[in-house]
């Protein structure tokens, strides 16, 4: 027994008006849904309106014919679409072949029999339904697809980008500094006495402040920044088109909202509240490992000049064409 097929929108494009009336019965009695049109150029306006499953088609037409009604669906439908088109052709008329080759799917001699052109219909709502499940299926996976690549560039603690977007994001960037002149910055911020956090309150806390840190620094970064989670308690924001002091006023004012958040520290901190400390250096026309360890360095040295605070890289330490 064939499988049942789902309704299917049909468009019946035939000139001569009885031919037409049967064609438009026979497929509406098999319970699809049936537009008809006098000519080729009728029905191509009526599937790019509404697009059909099934277009059963006469070859000559005025105006546009059925061959070249098969040249434009399969010129002008999306790769991913199934047209099925049914040619209605002369008995001995051997230019179907010419038909199957512009596109059609089958055809059908005239004069038409009812039994031969319903089990056809059937066939080609089968085929249709193949084809839709295909669609679906691919469009599933798809999605699938799109939502791992997401997955495998977020960190699943923070849900802010990790080190593997964090590389293919630097990727470009030393050719976009000396190629077209952008400027950079990479600001490396880190927790400070997060150790005895974590040892006070216990890993669970130290997780969701973790969190609730990531979400305070990017709330405070403009929208075409890029922030990811570069180690444990360790946070890099990409800062866009930002001289070295500009991106110094945006990590004081991130490393303040963090402070006010008033995260109270374990006793034995030398802190009251949680802060964090920030090193900044420039991504100038060197490489991006480069202006990382600078950025680390200059981090090292807000933390020995007593943290809660953002530094810039030594300028004077860096080579004239960097
Ligand atoms: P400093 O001010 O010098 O940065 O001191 P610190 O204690 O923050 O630095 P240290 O490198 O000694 O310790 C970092 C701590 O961060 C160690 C660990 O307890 C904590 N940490 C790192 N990753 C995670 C994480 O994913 N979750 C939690 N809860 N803690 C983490
Ligand atoms: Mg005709
Ligand atoms: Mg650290
Ligand atoms: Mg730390």
């Amino acid at each position: 027994m064939a499988r049942k097929t789902e309704p299917l929108q049909v468009i019946v494009a035939e000139d001569d008006v009885d031919l037409r009336e049967l064609l438009h019965r026979v497929v509406c009695d098999l319970g699809h849904c049936c537009r008809t049109a006098s000519d080729g150029s009728e029905a191509w306006a009526m599937h790019r309106a509404n697009p059909a499953d099934l277009i059963i088609s006469d070859w000559q037409m005025p105006h546009m014919d059925g061959l070249q009604l098969c040249q434009k669906i399969s010129e002008t439908d999306p790769p991913q679409w199934h047209t099925h088109v049914m040619l209605v052709t002369g008995r001995n008329d051997k230019r179907f072949v010419e038909g199957l080759r512009a596109g059609a799917d089958e055809y059908i001699t005239k004069p038409v029999e009812i039994e031969e052109l319903e089990a056809r219909i059937e066939a080609a709502g089968r085929v249709v339904m193949v084809q839709r499940e295909l669609q679906a299926n691919n469009s599933a996976l798809q999605l699938d697809s799109a939502r791992d690549h997401q997955a495998a560039r977020t960190d699943p603690l923070t849900a802010i980008s990790n080190r593997l977007r964090l590389k293919e994001d630097l990727a470009p960037l030393e050719g976009r500094v000396s190629r077209y002149g952008h400027r950079y910055c990479a600001a490396l911020c880190d927790i400070d006495w997060f150790k005895a956090y974590n040892d006070s309150f216990g890993h669970v806390a130290g997780d969701e402040v973790l969190c609730l840190i990531a979400r305070t620094i990017q709330k405070q970064l403009r929208s075409g920044d890029g922030l990811y989670r570069y180690g444990g308690e360790e946070f890099l924001a990409i800062l866009p088109e930002q001289s070295l002091e500009d991106a110094k006023i945006g990590m004081d004012r991130v490393r303040t909202e963090v402070e006010k958040l008033s995260i109270r520290h374990a006793s034995n901190a030398p802190q009251r509240v949680l802060t964090i400390s920030a090193g900044i250096a420039e991504l100038g026309g060197g490489a991006v490992g480069d202006c990382l360890l600078r950025a680390d360095a200059a981090l090292y040295r807000a933390k020995a000049l007593g943290r809660n605070r953002v530094e810039l890289e030594d300028r004077a330490s860096i080579p004239p064409n960097l």
